[in-house]
């Protein structure tokens, strides 16, 4: 079943803008020292690395009358990687975000939803990560717009953001499936419930054992009822466990450790479906020589089929 997208396009989006703390702008260039682009040509696929996207830097502002911080900064820096996505979806490329804080997830998927819509395709959204990031302007306890994209995606907040995609909301709740949350705010956890989410927490993977809620999560991708389904894969770097990933910055304890998030890259390869991606909130400057984003890397070319035995 296995058949990835052989073309794959390298999008930087070198921003912090959406975070609490400085760092995660670097976050392209340590995926690029840690190899990422050969180690998927390695696997037959043509990579072209388009560089960084530019953007506003960060102003570190505090809260604004709707509670959010450099929400015109976040707006500009979403709104140039909705239009490369779109680009490159459009010229039958993978794109690959090289983040950058999770805010850039409402101009990646927006451009994803926009492109499902002309092309006749069901988006599917997998969302890898200890937060729910589905906060609004005025509940979440921070303001940092990289806790909020879940929200804008599903037709909430402010509305540019909101209606990115062209139309409102670009996602239904339960077009999306959360995996490995282990730090949901109070009010956060009545949006989860709103918005109609599927969510696979870290309770969920104790009890079950993340196989079972990998084969839930990708239920209906493979075969030829999942021909029409586009898959993407948000993965915030903070999913896994902070002793094997450092080097982000909200780590949570308790997360998937090596061979459980190996599994679950290997589940999704097994699929077929991924059809872009977004890496975010690697943060070099919290980092341990490169560590987690090696680590990222390694876990990449799993999703691209490294541990597939039989083809
Ligand atoms: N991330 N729930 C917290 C907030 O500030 O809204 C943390 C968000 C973290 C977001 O890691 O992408
Ligand atoms: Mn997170
Ligand atoms: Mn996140
Ligand atoms: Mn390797």
């Amino acid at each position: 079943a296995v058949q990835v997208h052989q073309a794959v396009t390298l999008i930087g989006v070198p921003t912090d803008v959406g975070a609490g703390r400085l760092g995660a702008a670097m976050g392209p260039d340590a995926l690029r020292v840690a190899q990422l682009g050969p180690a998927l040509a390695h696997f037959g696929v043509d990579v072209q690395d388009i560089g960084n996207l530019a953007g506003p830097p960060n102003p570190r502002g505090a809260r604004d009358a709707q509670g959010l911080r450099n929400y015109a900064e976040c707006q500009a820096w979403n709104q140039a990687t909705h239009d490369t996505v779109l680009a490159q979806l459009q010229a039958g490329r993978m794109p690959i975000m090289l983040g950058g804080d999770h805010t850039l997830a409402t101009g990646s998927i927006s451009a994803v939803a926009r492109y499902c819509r002309m092309a006749g395709k069901r988006l599917r959204v997998l969302w890898l990560d200890a937060h729910a990031d589905c906060n609004l302007p005025d509940i979440s306890p921070t303001g940092n717009l990289h806790g909020m994209p879940v929200a804008s995606l599903c037709g909430h907040g402010p509305a540019p953001l909101a209606g990115m995609a062209g139309f409102t909301p670009a996602l239904q709740g339960p077009d999306i499936c959360q995996i490995g949350l282990r730090s949901v705010d109070e009010v956060e956890k009545r949006m989860i419930q709103r918005l109609g989410l599927e969510v696979f927490d870290m309770r969920a993977i104790d009890e079950q054992g993340m196989r079972a809620v990998m084969q839930q999560a990708l239920a209906g991708l493979e075969g030829p009822e999942g021909d029409d389904v586009h898959l993407h894969l948000s993965f915030d770097v903070d999913f896994l466990d902070p002793d094997i990933a450092p080097g982000t910055g909200t780590t949570v304890r308790g997360g998937p450790n090596y061979r459980e998030a190996q599994l679950c890259m290997e589940m999704i390869a097994d699929t077929g479906r991924l059809a872009s991606l977004d890496i975010v909130e690697l943060n070099p400057a919290l980092d341990i020589r490169n560590q987690t984003a090696e680590l990222v890397v390694d876990l990449v070319e799993s999703l691209f089929g490294k541990s597939t035995l039989v083809r």
